[in-house]
């Protein structure tokens, strides 16, 4: 049988030739899985301590106990520009042609939270520089964490963007575990980060029970939200009036037992209401599906052809964060030298 003719494979085919845009993919969730295994193994990590490699994580708080894991295993910043690089090759060969990746700032050993961002946008720049021109183009969001950050910490995230805006940081995320932590904590740094010009997104309605923060975040109007899993009816009219573009990662949500199927998931109801959705990985390293996956599982659970398909990756578009507007010339030469490499 011919590749055309087999129908699984040129869905797969299509998939992965399609041009893609990834807008929600955690740095550290995407880890490659062999370097995982590499890394683990230099510091004495047993990985199937905590199941990582012989099964996915079957609820959102075992993802988190995976972050853990992954954690305890990039300590350098070495490591981290490893990962950064890394990702962009594996986007790249998945067919993705922009991505923004978020990351949340971590001191580690030798390195400031300046520095850990330095060694993400050195790992883009150094794959820039050996992919030629058909690798994907590679953007930077940093993430503050809802479960872990202070409202100072918070401020010292949107400085950093700031700092690092004409080196490719293009927003703000506020992520972590969504049990934890209170969204109005972050509400004066995330209106700060507008303020100085930063597009942000929130992780919203990722667990049940969170309907007044919802609407104190519809009150806010990201530039985008992530997941919107448990939203109320009332807060779900307004999310669909805001016109906020929506991130929608369903193998994460199914995983992480938010929704019960791919054919039950939230992007059905957001895609028929004209919503910009956005499909995204979330932690292809840690859920184990590239771009090209989330798509072809779209595709088959909402009977979408690929002329649909295409129409929705390209919407996408509409929802990326990159200024405007030219970022400025008030570069420093370290800056203008980051930026050239991209
Ligand atoms: C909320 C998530 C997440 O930042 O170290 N993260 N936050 N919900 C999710 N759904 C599954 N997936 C990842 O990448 C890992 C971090 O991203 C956030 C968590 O804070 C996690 O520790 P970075 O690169």
């Amino acid at each position: 049988m011919s590749m055309e003719a087999d129908p699984s494979a040129r869905r797969a085919r299509f998939v992965r030739d399609l041009p893609k845009l990834e807008l929600h993919a955690h740095l550290n969730g995407s880890i490659r899985r062999s370097t995982l295994l590499s890394l683990a193994a230099s510091h004495g990590i047993d990985p199937s301590s905590a199941q990582i490699l012989t099964r996915w994580p079957s609820t959102l708080s075992e993802a988190f106990s995976v972050f853990t894991v992954i954690h305890s295993c990039v300590t350098t910043l070495s490591d981290v520009e490893r990962i950064a690089f890394e990702v962009g090759e594996d986007m790249a060969s998945d067919g993705v042609v922009y991505a923004e990746i978020r990351s949340t700032p971590r001191a580690m050993e030798g390195g400031s939270l300046d520095d850990y961002v330095r060694a993400v946008l050195r790992g883009f720049g150094r794959y820039r520089l050996t992919s030629g021109v058909e690798g994907v183009v590679l953007r930077l969001i940093l993430s503050i964490d809802r479960a872990k950050h202070t409202a100072a910490d918070a401020q010292d995230i949107v400085d950093l963007a700031t700092a690092h805006r004409l080196a490719g940081v293009v927003g703000i995320d506020l992520s972590g575990d969504p049990t934890k932590g209170e969204f109005l904590t972050f509400l004066p740094a995330l209106q700060r980060a507008r303020s100085l010009g930063l597009k942000i997104t929130l992780h919203a309605g990722e667990v049940a029970n969170t309907d007044t923060e919802m609407s104190a975040m519809l009150d806010f109007h990201p530039d985008r939200f992530g997941h919107c899993c448990f939203v109320s009816d009332d807060n779900l009219k307004r999310l669909t009036q805001s016109r906020v573009p929506i991130e929608l990662c369903l193998t994460s949500n199914l995983l992480s037992n938010s929704v019960g199927s791919a054919e039950e998931h939230h992007f059905g109801l957001h895609h028929a209401n004209g919503t910009v959705c956005c499909i995204s990985t979330d932690d292809s390293g840690v859920f184990g599906s590239p771009l090209s996956n989330e798509f072809a599982l779209v595709m088959d659970a909402f009977a979408l052809d690929e002329r649909q398909a295409f129409e929705l990756a390209k919407r996408t578009l509409e929802a990326v964060f990159l200024p405007t507007s030219d970022p400025g010339t008030e570069a420093t030469e370290e800056e203008r030298r980051d930026w050239s490499v991209r």
